[in-house]
């Protein structure tokens, strides 16, 4: 008996309000990890009218949109989905790179679980794998790992 005790979070969060924050740009992958985020959600108790959606053009106006979500104070977690896929020029890492860092400024500032699903890819290839296919979806992930941190909190809160 070591006596110690582990704050852990599960899949599991009574009545948690999530918002989904999704860029369109490349559509043809980001809605799939929508659904898939969606769908991991309802399949672990979440009611629909506890998820909201919420819809900007690229991965670079993901920050401000999730940060205005986050403000509003009506969610316990903010998912944000997008993909990034490399092309010839230096663009990727400017999009992709500030993207990420303001999403962990965000979630430090509001204290809020702000799961990144946004995938940085080399190739349309890579996102498509990622996004319902051979590598998993990523949306689907980021929602799980939404329910998780907001029982994590509330564990840490003496809430669980
Ligand atoms: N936005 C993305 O979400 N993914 C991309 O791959 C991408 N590329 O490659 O350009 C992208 N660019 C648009 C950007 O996010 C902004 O919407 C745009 O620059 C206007 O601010």
């Amino acid at each position: 008996m070591s006596g110690s005790v582990t704050f852990e979070g599960r899949f599991d969060a009574q009545g948690a309000r999530f918002a989904i924050v999704a860029a369109r740009f490349n559509a043809f992958v980001v809605d799939s990890l929508v659904a898939g985020a969606e769908d991991a959600l309802r399949r672990h108790g979440v009611a629909a009218e506890n998820i909201a959606h919420y819809k900007v053009p690229g991965a670079w106006e993901l920050p401000l949109a999730a940060k205005k979500v986050a403000e509003q104070g009506n969610f316990d977690a903010v998912i944000v989905l997008g993909a990034v896929i490399r092309g010839g020029t230096p663009h990727f890492e400017f999009v992709a790179g500030q993207a990420a860092s303001g999403l962990m400024a965000l979630q430090q500032a509001t204290g809020i679980p702000v799961t990144f699903g946004l995938l940085t890819t080399d190739s349309i290839e890579q996102a498509v794998e990622r996004s319902g296919t051979k590598a998993g979806n990523k949306g689907a992930d980021a929602a799980m790992t939404a329910l998780e941190m907001v029982s994590f909190l509330r564990a840490l809160d003496g809430n669980a």
